[in-house]
């Protein structure tokens, strides 16, 4: 509905503004927020931007919940200033979303009642300390994967904010790959609950790039605009590809057994993830959608007398500034 919406608008738009628009994209050059832009343009921004600042907000918690339990000082300072970097990369992300005309608190007042989506991985639970270095392996892998081509998207604000995500994001990832390779490196029960994390943690870990290529509705309009750089399946082998070395070195293995190399290809093969499992857990049935959207609605009702005390403040600043002009 939201494409045909898309398309629908675009049919009403000047055809001249659209092919010079079109033109300024395929010669690589970035959309500034004052520049014209069709409206389908700007709201699949503000929706992929959007969903993306929710997830780095929501995906605090599933590591937060950690910082108290870490296993030693040196790995709860660590995890401490990752997850302070989750809540950075939001606000990058909801000010760029912002240059577009919808405000933060708009953008949060959807995620709280339902109307926008985060990133199904964050309806997973983090049982234990390994799935803090699966999280990190994986999950900021992934984000990574997708978020490198993003830095060269044609939106501006976006492509700026991702540029300062991923060079955090990198350290994130290799934060996860130490923290795990411990554990695989340890005791023979430390291995094990390295395996269970990577045999839980793998398969949501793919599906943060999106429904197959077939079933993407966004995908070919936003590759046109360059608002997305690489389809899902691009991305998604790209991280299977990148995953099973490392997997290897740690001396785990990938829970899947139609893993095989493909030498014609040039890839592995892999099994496809569990489709219906997705939809489930972005309709909000995963394990944990209630829960976060819990800890978000309540974190937003205990913060409103912060929100309001500094717009008073905000007020009675700008009215003494009237009254003595
Ligand atoms: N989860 O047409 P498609 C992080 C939805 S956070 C939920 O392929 P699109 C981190 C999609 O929205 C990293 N929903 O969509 C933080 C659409 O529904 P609507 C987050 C999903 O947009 C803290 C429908 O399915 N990264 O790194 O072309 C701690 C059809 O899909 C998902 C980003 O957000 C999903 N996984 O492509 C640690 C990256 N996948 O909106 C780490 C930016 C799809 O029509 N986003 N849907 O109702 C993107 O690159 C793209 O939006 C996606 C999906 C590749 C995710």
């Amino acid at each position: 509905m939201y494409a045909q919406m898309v398309k629908s608008e675009a049919t009403q738009e000047d055809p001249e503004k659209l092919a010079a628009f079109q033109a300024r994209i395929d010669a690589g050059e970035k959309i500034e927020p004052k520049d014209w832009m069709p409206e389908g343009y700007r709201k699949t921004l503000i929706r992929q931007i959007g969903q993306h600042a929710h997830s780095e907000i929501v995906g605090q918690l599933p590591e937060g919940n950690w910082i108290t339990r870490a296993p030693t000082l040196e790995r709860k300072a660590i995890l401490l200033a990752k997850v302070q970097d989750e809540a950075g990369h939001g606000l990058y992300l909801y000010c760029a979303a912002e240059t577009l005309g919808v405000s933060r608190d708009e953008l949060t007042e959807m995620l709280l009642d339902g109307r926008m989506k985060y990133s199904s991985i964050f309806n997973y639970p983090t049982l234990n300390w390994a799935d803090m270095g699966a999280v990190g392996w994986l999950v900021d892998g992934a984000a990574i994967m997708n978020q490198v081509p993003l830095q060269r998207t044609s939106f501006g604000p976006y492509s700026r904010a991702m540029i300062r995500v991923c060079k955090e994001e990198s350290f994130h990832q290799r934060q996860g790959y130490d923290a795990i390779r411990k554990m695989a490196e340890g005791t023979p029960a430390q291995k094990k609950m390295a395996q269970d994390a990577l045999n839980r943690m793998l398969y949501p870990s793919l599906m943060m790039f999106g429904p197959s290529d077939k079933d993407s509705v966004h995908s070919e309009q936003s590759m046109r605009w360059k608002i997305k750089m690489n389809t899902n399946d691009e991305l998604r082998q790209k991280f299977v590809d990148q995953t099973v070395p490392q997997a290897e070195f740690l001396g785990l293995t990938i829970p899947d057994p139609k893993l095989k190399w493909n030498e014609e290809r040039g890839h592995y093969d892999f099994s496809e993830p569990d489709w219906n499992e997705f939809h489930d857990v972005i309709r909000g049935n995963g394990p944990c959608n209630t829960d976060r959207l819990a800890a978000r609605n309540k974190a937003w009702e205990d913060g409103r007398w912060v929100r309001d005390a500094m717009l008073a403040h905000a007020r009675k600043k700008a009215a003494r500034k009237i009254a003595a002009e």
